[in-house]
């Protein structure tokens, strides 16, 4: 009795391999056309933002030249600042970014809001007002 259960156990354990290894190549016939699906799911990415935007901010005594830009969520920003008259330099804190004349900063604009921006070098009199911001929506 024990001999034939061990045998039953055995065939059992066969068959099951056999059909594991059917089942093994049909899963991956099967596995092809999923993935060729993918691509469509992840092509839809882009429509929520993604895109690289490149800025050059224009700063001059005592105004930015773009106030108020707008990108989308998910894009990577490129920002310049291009001074045109005076000193000026770029700060966005919420993004970590401080630069000077002439440098790019690179971030992810990853969380939507609004966030401001303002001229980070005392440039003179009308210093206080360099502010604008920066719409991630
Ligand atoms: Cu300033």
């Amino acid at each position: 009795m024990s001999k034939k259960s061990y045998l039953f156990m055995a065939l059992v354990a066969l068959a099951a391999v056999l059909a594991l290894s059917a089942c093994g190549s049909k899963t991956n016939n099967n596995a092809s056309s999923p993935s060729a699906s993918a691509p469509s799911g992840s092509a839809s990415a882009p429509a929520a933002g993604g895109e690289t935007k490149e800025i050059t901010l224009g700063a001059k005594n005592f105004e930015f030249d773009q106030p108020d830009i707008k990108v989308k969520v998910g894009d990577t920003v490129k920002i310049t600042l291009k001074n045109e008259s005076g000193n000026h330099g770029l700060a966005i804190p919420d993004f970590n970014v401080n630069i000077k004349n002439g440098e790019t900063a690179t971030f992810t604009a990853d969380k939507a809001g609004t966030y401001d921006f303002n001229c980070s070098i005392q440039c003179g009199s009308g210093h206080d007002n360099m502010t604008g911001t920066i719409t991630v929506e």
